[in-house]
């Protein structure tokens, strides 16, 4: 009798405890955390409507805070996003280029808040070269994926699904809203987008609107890098010097050939033919309707083009692809967005909108993204969470992608492992930035020699100031006085005005690299690795 009445106890009182658990777990909130690839905050009418306007995302801001200056620790995409889940600069989580796998005895923040009790699914880009840990369900590009037709490998298997794929992605969220998530915990969901990524496919429905638009230049499309350092000198992502005419510009190589453009490799003509080869016929045949004239009028021109009118029609077409690609972006945000009202799920929700980096849009001349500067080293930021957050807020604090994982542990009431080395957003997102005392970031950027050759360089930014060290086949440190020259075309590290500013910011950069555990020793230790793999040559 003793063992049945204990045995009906311990029954009812787990019952009790699941009941209470339960009840606890419906107050924490669920998590979006929506990610582009290479969306630059220009490219965000909540920061700046030259180019673009995006209502969709802009309500994250309107409804929610916008971050002013939000940036990444290394500006480029595998290794920040392993910084996003696992709160540790790169040189920490070991994850420091696009080059070598993920360590995945890595703890991340997804596999904590799966064992505290959260539902988990990622649909999208990943860029990791292994399979996310602690998802219940995933659905991922492989590598950087396709913008048509593209194949996606998931816990079940691998599959190809025909059409766009900002718009797959959306389906393949909102099918696992309407059809497999369980009501009865919070989720963690990552909805992370390809798209504005190189080479800039965007949907018919964008590239016959953008393809006949306008965008302004620049102030700095034609930087001759003057007041620079070497790295800026020799980085390759001139977009007159090293944007291909062909898979960037959409100019059929046959043509390109014809008119004896040389491209900066067989590369540029490869990747159109292979992009352009997964389209399916009614694809092809909607592409060569607005494609084929833009090639015609082109071939035309081309022969009496200046180097600078060059310049000029490459950003153009350079915009009206890159562009075109966000305004599919923000449509399905506002998809996933009227998703969340409809449901009643948008009031304890963390809905996050980034990018894995800032990205240049001409500014410098230049594409792509690498350096400490600013177009590359700040990403967007918006969050909205009505529980929390003051509709309409801005921020203006220094706040990293090393910062998210330690915000959804505290949000989500489990505790951050000691070593991560972020600090929760929380006080910022509940009104009181004064409990904010970061004064600098650290940045530490490695993948070189590679795409772009942008040099090894580490730095740290404050408010005022901006100091980098290029180092690994040069010794070069820069300094940038941020309120001065926003747009950072004047190296003043060895101006005599500066003197005191260079000492007191080289002796705090010291104690950073010391506080985050990055040394000299580890950056022998990241060049070795590329000595080892044949991609430096050992002496
Ligand atoms: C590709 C791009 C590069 C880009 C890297 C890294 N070329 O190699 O322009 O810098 O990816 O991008 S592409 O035309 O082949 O796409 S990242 O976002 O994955 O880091
Ligand atoms: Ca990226």
């Amino acid at each position: 009798i003793n063992t049945a009445i204990l045995t009906i106890m311990l029954a009812s009182s787990s019952v009790m405890l699941s009941c209470k658990d339960n009840s606890k777990q419906e107050k924490r909130p669920n998590i979006v955390f929506i990610m582009s690839d290479d969306h630059a905050y220009q490219a965000i009418s909540a920061y700046d409507n030259t180019l673009i306007n995006t209502p969709n995302i802009d309500r994250i801001a309107k409804e929610g805070m916008l971050f002013t200056n939000a940036s990444v620790t290394n500006s480029i995409c595998a290794p920040s996003r392993a910084t996003i889940l696992t709160g540790k600069h790169t040189h920490m989580h070991g994850k420091v280029d696009n080059v070598f796998p993920f360590d995945t005895t890595n703890v991340t923040f997804p596999q904590l808040l799966h064992d505290a009790g959260y539902q988990t699914a990622m649909f999208g880009k990943l860029h990791f070269g292994n399979n996310p840990k602690g998802f219940d369900e995933f659905k991922i590009l492989p590598d950087q994926g396709d913008y048509y037709n593209p194949e996606f490998i998931t816990n079940k298997g691998d599959t190809t699904i025909m059409g766009y794929v900002t718009d797959i992605i959306t389906d393949l969220t909102l099918d696992w809203f309407d059809n497999r998530r369980d009501e009865d915990k919070p989720f963690m969901l990552f909805y992370l987008h390809k798209a504005p990524h190189r080479e800039w496919l965007p949907a018919p429905r964008h590239y016959k609107e953008f393809t006949k638009k306008t965008f302004p230049e620049p102030a700095t499309l034609f930087d001759d890098y003057k007041g620079r350092g070497t790295a800026a000198k020799e980085a390759e992502m001139n977009i007159r010097e090293h944007m291909t005419v062909s898979a960037d510009n959409k100019i059929y190589p046959e043509i390109a050939k014809e008119l004896g453009i040389e491209e900066p490799s067989e590369w540029g003509y490869n990747v159109f033919k292979s992009k352009y080869g997964r389209f399916t016929e009614a694809q092809k045949a909607e592409w060569d309707a607005i494609y084929g004239p833009i090639n015609e009028e082109f071939k035309k021109q081309y022969p009496s083009m200046s180097e600078e009118d060059f310049m000029r029609w490459k950003y153009q077409r350079y915009m009206q692809d890159y562009l075109g690609t966000i305004a599919a972006v923000d449509e399905n945000v506002g998809r996933l967005m009227d998703y969340l009202d409809e449901n009643g799920l948008s009031e304890n929700t963390i809905v996050v909108y980034t990018s894995d980096q800032g990205f240049y849009l001409g500014e410098h001349g230049w594409f792509d993204k690498r350096f400490i500067y600013d177009e590359s080293f700040k990403t967007p930021l918006l969050i909205k969470w009505p529980e929390k957050i003051e509709a309409g807020s801005k921020n203006n604090v220094m706040v990293q992608n090393l910062d998210f994982a330690q915000t959804f542990l505290e949000a989500a009431d489990v505790k951050a492992p000691a070593d991560m080395q972020g600090e929760s957003l929380m006080p910022l997102l509940e009104g009181q930035p004064e409990k904010w005392t970061r004064e600098g970031v650290y940045y530490h950027y490695y993948e070189y020699p590679g795409f772009h050759m942008v040099k090894r360089h580490y730095g740290i930014v404050t408010e005022d100031y901006k100091l980098a060290h290029f180092y690994y086949d040069i010794d070069e440190w820069e300094l940038y006085d941020r309120k001065k020259d926003p747009m950072e075309m004047n190296n003043v590290y060895d101006d005599p005005a500066y003197e005191k500013v260079v000492k007191e910011l080289k002796e705090k950069l010291k104690k950073l690299r010391l506080k985050y555990k990055d040394s000299e020793e580890l950056d022998q230790h990241f060049i070795q690795k590329y000595k080892d793999r044949g991609i430096i040559k050992s002496d």
